[in-house]
């Protein structure tokens, strides 16, 4: 009988490890340099890439806060954030992703 239940606990281990935790489908709206925080950095890393100006990471999808396409207003709608202006597009906090898009790749 204690076989059956090690065995059990075997399997439970393994499905859920198996099972993408609830962090993997998420990201953190605003964290445009992908470094876990959202900063004044994530602005400048926003304009810098508009400017094709090398940057060292740059996440197009935690960039557009508003998902429409990276453009200045992500800058703008992050400064206004951390000025505590309104925060409509829930800048820094975390973001579920529909589980049908395609894995995303933070560009460099
Ligand atoms: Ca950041
Ligand atoms: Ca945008």
């Amino acid at each position: 009988m204690k076989k059956g239940v090690a065995l059990l606990f075997v399997l439970a281990l393994i499905v859920f490890s198996a099972i993408p935790s609830s962090a993997e489908n998420t990201y953190l709206r605003g964290d445009a340099d992908d470094d876990g925080i959202v900063t004044i950095t994530d602005t400048t890393v926003i304009q810098r890439k508009l400017n094709d100006i090398p940057v060292n990471t740059f996440n197009r999808r935690e960039a557009d806060i508003d998902n429409n396409g990276v453009d200045i207003t992500d800058a703008t709608n992050i400064q206004r954030f951390l000025t505590g202006f309104s925060n409509v597009y829930n800048i820094g906090d975390r973001v579920s992703y529909d589980d049908n898009e395609l894995p995303f790749v933070p560009s460099k």
